[in-house]
């Protein structure tokens, strides 16, 4: 059974990973904790760009696992998110955590109703982006996931489910996130997205999982989710983590979608990479 170590400190996105992962059918990976295996380490986020962060995390804990030669981690998964708001030219984004934390009594949500409460209805939109890093101990592979929810900015908050922004982020124009069930937030968050390729790559070594992408559609087309998100998925090594002779990804050969470099992804020499915009499928 492949074991994933996550680099992440925060309990609610390792919630949400593990619910992503047993809805998925996920029963057959293990998800272990930093603090289960008694690692410790918070590595400075200093980049300007969620993959940036993901990559600054999955290495630190690489580097750990190594170091410790703790045996059976297949894989280390981190996950950079955040909030985008086109009124604030894209701000928070990849600064949400800070932008939270220095917020009066630490409401993002607060601050954000605040700062865009001259922007009429028709120009609050927005999305939550998540980049999800997975890296090899073994051989320095690298591969990143990433999953797009757009949405908008609501005037106040509603709900109780979910986390961090979720109570002001609309996914039609009646319901936050926060008003979904953890499946329904799941079946078209930024964070499901992203996971359930990840968890599709490791299981099977191919990126897209079509039998989710289908599923997705039909929430679209059931009314759910007014604007389907968009995933990216694209697969490196990182010769300098883990020393070792080049193992190509086995999906590779089999790309079936067009190939495309987002920006955000950009910084490691990908072998391949693969573009779904859901709507299109
Ligand atoms: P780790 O780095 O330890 O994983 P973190 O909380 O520092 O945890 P980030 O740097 O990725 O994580 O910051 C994410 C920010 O975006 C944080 O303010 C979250 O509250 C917010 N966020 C992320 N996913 C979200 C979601 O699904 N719903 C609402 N807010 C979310």
């Amino acid at each position: 059974m492949p074991t994933i170590l996550v680099a992440s400190n925060n309990a609610h996105k390792l919630q949400e990973l593990r619910e992503i992962f047993d809805l998925a059918g996920g029963r057959n990976v293990r998800l272990v904790t930093p603090r289960e295996l008694g690692l410790s380490l918070e590595p400075d986020e200093t980049s300007d760009a969620y993959f940036g962060n993901a990559r600054i995390k999955a290495e630190a804990f690489v580097a750990l696992v190594n170091q410790k030669q703790v045996t059976g981690i297949d894989w280390v998964m981190s996950d950079d998110s955040g909030i985008e708001v086109d009124a604030l030219d894209g701000r928070p984004g990849v600064h949400s955590a800070p932008y939270q934390k220095a917020a009066p009594n630490g409401d993002g949500c607060a601050a954000l109703i605040a700062e865009l409460k001259d922007v009429p209805t028709g120009k609050r939109t927005g999305r939550f982006v998540c980049v999800i890093v997975l890296a090899s101990p073994r051989d320095g592979t690298l591969a990143v996931f990433e999953g797009v929810c757009p949405g908008t900015i609501a005037f106040a908050r509603a709900g109780q489910g979910g986390f961090g922004y979720d109570p002001i982020f609309l996914i039609n124009p009646t319901q936050t996130i926060a008003e979904l069930s953890s499946t329904d937030k799941h079946a078209i968050s930024h964070r499901g997205l992203a996971a359930r390729q990840a968890l599709s790559f490791v299981r099977t070594g191919e990126p897209l999982d079509m039998a989710y992408v289908q599923k997705v559609k039909s929430r679209v087309e059931a009314g759910l989710l007014k604007t389907p998100g968009v995933v990216s998925v694209g697969i490196g090594r990182l010769p300098a983590l883990v020393p070792g002779g080049p193992r190509p990804p086995a999906f590779v050969a089999g790309l079936k979608h067009p190939v495309t470099l987002p920006t955000a992804l950009g910084g490691i020499p990908l072998i391949g990479q693969v573009t779904g915009e859901l709507r299109r499928l």
